[in-house]
């Protein structure tokens, strides 16, 4: 059986106060038994990564970046390597967000890149795909996602696709209030376990496949009842711990 997994993206919000607020409320509202039957983690921006990684230093709550550099250190002004994020105390790094592709012109092999240099400091990489409305309404959600599943994945083994994690956020969904019905995003989610699959068939059955994209606290349960979606990847409802609490408590 697979743990569930629920993480916050915080995006581009908060400042020092509100961010310490944020994550004291919600590091008490997942403390009690309920909350051991699934993995929580935050996504704050870069600069506040250790603050908030000190803050919940005593929880089980996992502290993850949103984006990462694909290169180990040197001359890449702005950028952020794996191991500094390991230094700062993270666990997790969101790696090819749908804003990181179509704002920042992040290709699939600058994914493939950030997910190998990732593994290599031992930072679970989350690995973001989503098909856009219009590829959607082509028929070609499927075969969009699979190929930047496939290629984000390239050459690894079945050892290295365990420790990875996997979101669907369909681009159409993001922030827009539009969320993939239940049965949308199983399809999808089925479709991505079977390219996992064919990579190897005992690391599909462990790794997690989240869902993103306007996720609710009066969402989630249905979401997450589905058989192959593992989580959520939880956006605009991450900023509010009532609200995030109850996703955590829907995956529970
Ligand atoms: C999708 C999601 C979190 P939201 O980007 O990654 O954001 O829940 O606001 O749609």
């Amino acid at each position: 059986m697979r743990k569930a997994l629920v993480i916050g993206n915080w995006k581009m919000n908060g400042l020092q106060a509100r961010n310490a607020e944020l994550v004291a409320a919600v590091a008490s509202g997942v403390a009690d038994e309920t909350f051991a039957r699934v993995d929580v983690g935050v996504c704050p921006p870069f600069i506040y990564l250790q603050a908030v990684a000190q803050q919940l230093d005593d929880t089980a709550i996992a502290v993850g970046a949103q984006n990462m550099s694909q290169h180990a250190s040197g001359a890449y002004t702005g950028e952020v390597s794996a191991e500094m994020l390991v230094d700062a105390g993270c666990r997790l790094v969101i790696l090819g967000h749908s804003e990181r592709r179509s704002l920042f012109a992040e290709t699939d092999a600058d994914v493939a890149g950030k997910v190998n240099a990732a593994l290599a400091a031992q930072l679970t990489p989350v690995v973001c795909v989503g098909e856009t409305l219009q590829q959607r309404e082509a028929g070609d959600a499927e075969s969009v996602v699979s190929e930047q599943l496939l290629q984000a994945l390239a050459g690894l083994g079945a050892e290295a696709l365990e420790q990875v994690v996997v979101a669907y956020e369909p681009v159409w969904a993001i922030g827009t209030g539009l969320t993939a019905s239940p049965e949308q995003a199983q399809e999808i989610h089925r479709a991505l376990r079977k390219v996992l699959n064919g990579l190897s068939a005992e690391a599909a059955d462990k790794m997690r496949i989240l869902y993103g994209g306007s996720v609710n606290a009066a969402n989630a349960d249905a979401l997450f009842a589905q058989p192959d979606i593992d989580g959520g990847l939880i956006g605009g409802a991450s900023l509010k711990a009532e609200d995030f609490i109850a996703i955590c408590r829907a995956a529970a």
